[in-house]
């Protein structure tokens, strides 16, 4: 049932911390602001758009051109892609990375935690919509911690009565000022598949990932925490991880960038994803009543 911007205030709203507005596109958008940073998540999606700590930049990052049109993904924040991460295994005219990040979600709870963070709890349950394409029961809850980290569970639950395996990210989009001089530390030594243009070859590895061109590797078989270090945020930011082995890096650089009609064309050079994914060899398997959960992890650290 969806509620009214009216109902979900009457539900869920604290004063001077959480408040529902309508935002771009017309898009509900819970607005959480704490005495450890300030965010914002838009139902549409489950997204998490921003995450802004005290006295810091934003860590996500957004782009100027996201549609935010109905049945449309945001481009930038954190993109929930299930249940399939990147194309439809079997059917290419389904929409990557599933269908989740289109549809409309649900708010579930939101309550101030011991420690002062604010946490935010959001549900997509299967519909007429979703079993179109994937004609099983689920339940997908988000839940949004926001304070000094910004944390963020994905459930999975399988509420029907056939097994279904899937696999997911939470893709998040960060803000890293400059491409050029941002590293990657946490992945050195760790088999990864380089799926830029179409190669799948598999490569090691070694030391920091640099870049200089279009990145998009999915590393296998690692639960580390990864360290970005952006010395144009003058910052570092850590990615830790829960229930995920694989962890998707990319930067679209310029000719792809050009390609997509909602990521400006010079874009590029201010962001980084680092995904917490169950990709590949990474499956989720739930039989009947089984659940899953996803984790990432989000701290900023100044320095560099
Ligand atoms: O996670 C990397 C990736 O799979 C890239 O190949 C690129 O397609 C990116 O996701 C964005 O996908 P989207 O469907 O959001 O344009």
């Amino acid at each position: 049932m969806t509620m009214s911007l009216n109902e979900l205030n009457d539900h869920f709203a604290i004063p001077n911390i959480v408040r529902f507005e309508p935002g771009a596109g017309g898009r509900t958008v819970c607005h959480i602001t704490n005495r450890y940073a300030d965010a914002s998540i838009a139902l549409h999606g489950g997204h998490v758009l921003s995450y802004t700590p005290k006295d810091q930049h934003d860590l996500l990052w957004l782009s100027s051109e996201s549609s935010f049109e109905q049945g449309e993904p945001i481009r930038g924040g954190i993109p929930v892609c299930w249940p399939w991460f990147g194309a439809h295994p079997e059917d290419e005219s389904l929409p990557a990375h599933g269908f989740a990040r289109r549809c409309r979600w649900e708010a579930l709870g939101c309550e101030t935690l011991p420690t002062g963070d604010t946490q935010l709890n959001l549900i997509l349950r299967d519909n007429e919509c979703t079993r179109h394409c994937w004609d099983y029961g689920f339940e997908l809850e988000l839940i949004v911690t926001v304070g000094k980290q910004l944390r963020v569970d994905l459930v999975m639950r399988n509420t029907g009565d056939t097994a279904f395996t899937c696999t997911a990210a939470l893709h998040t989009y960060f803000d890293i000022g400059d491409i050029t001089t941002t590293t990657v530390d946490g992945l050195d030594g760790h088999t990864y598949i380089d799926t830029v243009g179409g190669a799948n070859t598999r490569h090691q590895q070694q030391g920091p990932v640099t870049f200089g061109g279009e990145v998009d590797r999915v590393y296998l078989d690692t639960t580390d925490t990864c360290i970005i270090h952006a010395p144009a945020r003058h910052r570092r930011i850590e990615v830790a991880k829960q229930g995920s082995r694989t962890t998707v890096v990319w930067n679209p650089w310029i000719a792809k960038a050009q390609r997509m009609p909602d990521f400006g064309d010079d874009e590029y050079t201010e962001m980084l994803c680092v995904e917490t994914t169950n990709a590949a060899d990474d499956l989720v398997e739930l039989a009947p009543g089984a659940s899953h959960t996803t984790t990432a992890i989000l701290e900023a650290q100044p320095g560099d």
